[in-house]
């Protein structure tokens, strides 16, 4: 052959291979999440999802592997929650599925963008029963749990299952979401052209929803009517983003506001507006009430009750994405539905530059309540006793805070929790994560891991011994991936109290209690991490500072008094009550 007709050849077998290049749904996953500008998994690999993980890692994702799906799914959530882009968890079928079911549906209740997406069998063998390896209709399963569950069956319809995904987990009240990707569709292939055409880019996944103007008249009537008014920060208004905004509304309206405990720091709990130190007196005495991002639940008394003061003595302003929320609890005078950035920067606007702030009575009432409850903390906060109760312990923390405002406190426990919500001051937005809407057990690990692969920061899970040891295996991820996390585990040796008995005489041990003197500080310097015994204050303050000074993983293993907690930490009024007296 010549050499023209040589290169003739060559051309077209080019031409052919190029025409012929191809992908599969392993690809156009990874091309999709990538596509969004979402770079991170959190997953336990298995069949089906094992070769996907390997290739996100292979295309530059960073693809974290947990020891237990929960852990995986509460680092997706929290995730969502940091950064107003779905958190992503990655499980395989059925059993791992279930297991990330419980992230999901926390995160649904948060509302928290994350897509669970997990492996599934065959749709041929699952709906005819016949019995697959792991086989579960899991999508059935997962729809009442979230926001919106998708499957897709088909390669070319990859782009549209992650779209409708991210766009469902965003917009309006964000959720959680699920995505169902049998095995069968990962394999699939088609031209890598086709298949990058199929692909979306979310546009305005999160569009501003600007309220009407009427709206926000409506709200500044009721607040300029107010004689003593009440702003309640929530965690819908952390998740917003829209710091600045909120800040300026805050302080232009003059009124004395608290936060919730995710909201903490938003504003820094030193403002001289923050009237977390005069909670009850705000709730009972204020005749105006705005709620930005927060609902009136569980968490605040549905609004109702002795602390609210006289029923009917209050109107509520409520800001919120969602029109649902309006009414749930309480009637609302002025509902504002929009997002919380363009809710708070028109009322700043309509507010214009003549806004008379409240009454010097009422803030004077508010600050001197404050100082007062503040000055009959302090000293406690200081104690250096020995064994440790929640006050010294956590005072130590609080200083170690406050002298370190970029690190994310994660926290959970019942007394553990109760305590630190109201002794450590927050600084700066979302620099406290906690149990949540449902008050769960388990989030700490996971939460951690994902503030520190998110932020970069250092972090400091404050943790209740029970509530640790929900997903204390996890010490081994932090220390695999090096992670800047700082444990500390509240060893009471039990759950709110290690001094219960069994009234029987029999040995097993009460329902609330756990080994005595138990050393989890072992279980991180297994891993390679360090771990220390902290038995005063002044010891926990050297090794939290330590700690995060070194970012090594550290689990320090703080001894407190077992009889210094209280049932339930503060909400045991939540407990039924048996009739016939306790034993
Ligand atoms: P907290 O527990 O701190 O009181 P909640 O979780 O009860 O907070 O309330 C958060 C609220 O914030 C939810 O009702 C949610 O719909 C709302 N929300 C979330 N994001 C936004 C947003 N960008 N704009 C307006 N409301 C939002
Ligand atoms: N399971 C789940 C998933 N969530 C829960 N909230 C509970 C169980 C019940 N529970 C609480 O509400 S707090 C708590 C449990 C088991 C643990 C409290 O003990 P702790 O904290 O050691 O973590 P303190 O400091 O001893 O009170
Ligand atoms: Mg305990």
């Amino acid at each position: 052959m010549s050499t023209e007709s040589t290169a003739a050849v060559t051309e077209q077998v080019e031409v052919i291979q190029e025409e012929q290049e191809l992908t599969d749904g392993f690809h156009l996953v990874i091309d999709a999440l990538k596509l969004n500008g979402i770079n991170t998994i959190y997953g336990v690999p298995g069949i089906p999802i094992t070769d996907l993980g390997r290739m996100a890692q292979a295309a530059g994702m960073r693809v974290l592997s947990f020891r237990h799906e929960q852990h995986a799914g509460n680092a997706a959530a929290i995730a969502g929650y940091l950064t107003k882009k779905p958190g992503i968890c990655l499980t395989v079928s059925a059993p791992g599925f279930l297991n990330g079911l419980t992230a999901l549906a926390h995160a649904t209740t948060n509302c928290w963008p994350m897509i669970l997406i997990s492996g599934s069998s065959e749709r041929e063998i699952v709906d005819l029963q016949k019995g697959d390896y792991e086989e579960m209709d899991q999508l059935a399963i997962a729809k009442p749990l979230c926001k919106a569950a998708y499957r897709v069956l088909h390669a070319e319809d990859i782009g549209i299952g992650m779209a409708r995904a991210i766009r469902a987990a965003l917009s309006g009240r964000p959720g959680g979401v699920y995505l169902d990707l049998p095995a069968s569709l990962l394999g699939q292939v088609m031209t890598a052209e086709e298949g990058a055409k199929s692909l979306i880019e979310v546009v305005d996944p999160a569009p501003a929803q600007v309220p009407g103007a009427d709206a926000i008249d409506r709200a500044l009537d009721v607040l300029k009517q107010a004689e003593r008014p009440l702003i309640i920060l929530g965690k819908g208004a952390a998740y917003a983003q829209a710091d600045e905004a909120i800040r300026a509304f805050v302080e232009k309206s003059g009124a004395p506001y608290i936060a919730m405990s995710m909201a903490k720091g938003l504003l820094p709990d030193d403002h001289p507006q923050y009237a977390g130190a005069a909670r009850s007196l705000v709730l009972k005495e204020s005749d105006c009430v705005m709620l930005i991002g927060a609902r009136l639940n569980w968490l605040l008394s549905h609004g109702k009750g002795k602390q609210w003061g006289a029923p009917g003595s209050k109107k509520f302003i409520h800001i919120d994405i969602d029109p649902k929320e309006m009414d749930s609890n309480q009637p609302i005078a002025a509902p504002l539905v929009g997002d919380i950035e363009s809710c708070v920067t028109a009322l700043t606007a309509a507010m214009g530059e003549s806004w008379v702030k409240p009454s010097s009575g009422w803030l004077d009432m508010v600050r001197a309540k404050v100082q007062t409850n503040m000055d009959r903390m302090a000293p406690k906060l200081q104690n250096n006793n020995v064994p440790m109760d929640y006050h010294g312990a956590l005072g130590a923390l609080r200083t170690v805070i406050k002298q370190r405002p970029e690190t994310i406190l994660v926290n959970e426990g019942a007394n553990t929790l109760d305590f630190a919500r109201s002794i450590i001051d927050i600084y700066r937005p979302r620099k406290r994560l906690d149990v949540g809407t449902w008050g769960v057990m388990g989030i700490g690990m996971g939460t951690a891991i994902a503030a520190a692969v998110e932020t970069g920061c250092p972090v400091l899970a404050v943790e209740g011994d029970s509530a640790f040891g929900f997903s204390g295996m996890e010490v081994e991820t932090i220390c695999r991936y090096n992670l800047p996390v700082c444990v500390v585990v509240f060893n009471n040796n039990g759950i709110y109290r290690g001094t219960d008995v069994n009234p029987t005489g029999h040995s097993d041990p009460a329902p609330t209690v756990f080994v005595e003197d138990s050393r989890y500080d072992l279980m991180m310097q297994a891993f390679g991490g360090v771990g220390v015994t902290a038995t005063s204050p002044d010891d926990l303050s050297r090794a939290v500072n330590d700690a995060l000074s070194s970012g090594r993983p550290t689990l320090i293993n703080a001894v407190i008094d077992p009889q210094a907690g209280t049932e339930s930490g503060r909400i045991g009024n939540l407990n039924p009550q048996s009739v016939v007296s306790k034993k």
